[in-house]
């Protein structure tokens, strides 16, 4: 399979773009190899510059959950772009975006746009900051919840300490006030409350983690944290910008039937457009700048265009309740296929799986939080996603991350995969 003008556009983008991509994970870095450069995709399919057709379980780290080219998608952000582009002022369509979401998303009473899942999870700090008047906030090792300053934090020494930068450029300053704790591990979390009671002002979690790989929660674990959040004043919030709209329509909280103090929202909600969103109780979303004091902008957030994509995506979503039945019975054909596989290749790999959120993970223990996502074979996982690609199958470049399944997969595409995966397992174990 060549992939000569990937590899020479790869070669060119370096001398202009740190690293050749516009956000790393794209550089195969932890898969070797050359990226592959898309020109363009349509349902399942996504084609690089050399024209090779790829079965691709990425959709754009979780947007394209109806599949690439969606003509319903594409018709609205056509018809929109016949009236401009942005204006900078307050437009219908972002009404009917916030009505919508309010709707769908259990715990949303009020919303406001912005233009990333970054963007989106910065502000929910701030905000539940504000509103709490409290400085520190806990993450979970292995989440991820952007690039925020704030979330770039290793674990502390001890258990109870506070963070450590995770990248220069953070300061001490900002990681003394991030607190972190392994997930799954409910111990830890008590420990490091009792230890800042009175000073924590919100806690942020990835409700089924995509971050590590797909991890869930232990039976019970999100509840504990739910009432752990309620008896310590602490606002819970539910950094949704992965499973949100995808593991249902209500995300993560509706189908874990818990109710977060705010919520972040990013990907499917721009049905492939850039934008993100938090929102939460009426209360605490008053505190947002012109209403309240905790300041908050943004140029581009709410545009025309961006909000006609996702309000043609999210209504899209929530009046056909059967994709997500599709989704479901996809994800199980798929994980009970390469059980199967592993079975006849004596391998005892482990399958974390909810919905259409799906990793392999080359260990034969079981995965529940990142110092056991961590312990997987790498190096084999590369070999893994190479075979894949030469035949034809485009993953995620990263054993730390989630599969997306979308509602464009037929049984022919699920059968492909599921051989693929057998073959590209036989060759390199
Ligand atoms: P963005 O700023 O990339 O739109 O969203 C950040 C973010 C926040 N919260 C969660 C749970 C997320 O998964 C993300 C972004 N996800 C990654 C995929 N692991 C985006 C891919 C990338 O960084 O290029």
């Amino acid at each position: 399979m060549s992939i000569t003008e990937s590899q020479s556009l790869f070669e060119k983008a370096k001398q202009y773009i740190p690293g050749g991509v516009n956000s790393p994970v794209r550089a195969f870095r932890a898969v070797g190899g050359s990226p592959i450069f898309i020109k363009l995709a349509k349902g399942p399919y996504i084609y690089d510059e050399d024209g090779n057709q790829y079965l691709e379980f990425i959709n754009s780290w979780g947007p394209m959950i109806l599949g690439h080219a969606h003509e319903l998608i594409e018709k609205a952000v056509s018809d929109a772009i016949q009236n401009s582009f942005s204006f900078g002022a307050p437009t219908r369509k972002e009404v009917e975006m916030a009505e919508l979401i309010v709707s769908m998303v259990p715990s949303v009473e009020k919303v406001r746009m912005v233009n990333s899942g970054t963007e989106a999870t910065m502000s929910a700090i701030r905000v539940a900051r504000g509103y709490t008047r409290r400085d520190k906030m806990i993450k979970f090792e292995g989440c991820y919840h952007g690039h925020g300053d704030s979330f770039l934090i290793a674990a502390g020494s001890g258990a109870v300490t506070m963070g450590v930068p995770d990248s220069p450029g953070v300061t001490k300053g900002v990681a003394n006030d991030t607190l972190t704790a392994p997930f799954n591990d409910l111990v830890a979390l008590e420990q490091l409350i009792d230890a800042n009671r009175g000073r924590i002002a919100a806690l942020i979690l990835e409700p089924v983690v995509g971050n590590m790989g797909c991890v869930l929660p232990k039976e019970g674990y999100l509840e504990a944290i739910r009432s752990l959040c309620t008896k310590e004043g602490i606002v819970l919030i539910f950094d949704e910008v992965m499973t949100g709209f995808r593991l249902s329509k209500g995300g993560a909280q509706e189908r874990f039937g818990i109710v977060p103090d705010m919520t972040t929202m990013g990907k499917i909600i721009g049905g492939g457009m850039p934008v993100g969103a938090y929102g939460g109780k009426r209360e605490i979303m008053d505190c947002v700048s012109p209403a309240g004091p905790v300041y908050q902008a943004g140029t581009l957030s709410g545009n025309p265009i961006a909000m006609s994509a996702g309000l043609a995506m999210l209504r899209y979503l929530d009046a056909h309740p059967e994709v997500y039945m599709r989704l479901d019975e996809v994800g199980n054909t798929i994980t009970a296929g390469f059980k199967t596989s592993l079975q006849k290749l004596g391998l005892n790999y482990t399958i974390n799986h909810i919905g259409s959120m799906f990793t392999l993970f080359m260990t034969d223990q079981p995965v529940t939080d990142f110092t056991s996502a961590k312990a997987a074979d790498l190096p084999l996982f590369g070999r893994y996603f190479q075979a894949m690609l030469r035949r034809g199958i485009y993953l995620a470049p990263s054993q730390f991350e989630s599969l997306f399944f979308s509602y464009a997969l037929e049984n022919a595409h699920i059968q492909q995969l599921i051989e693929a995966n057998e073959e590209a397992l036989r060759e390199v174990i």
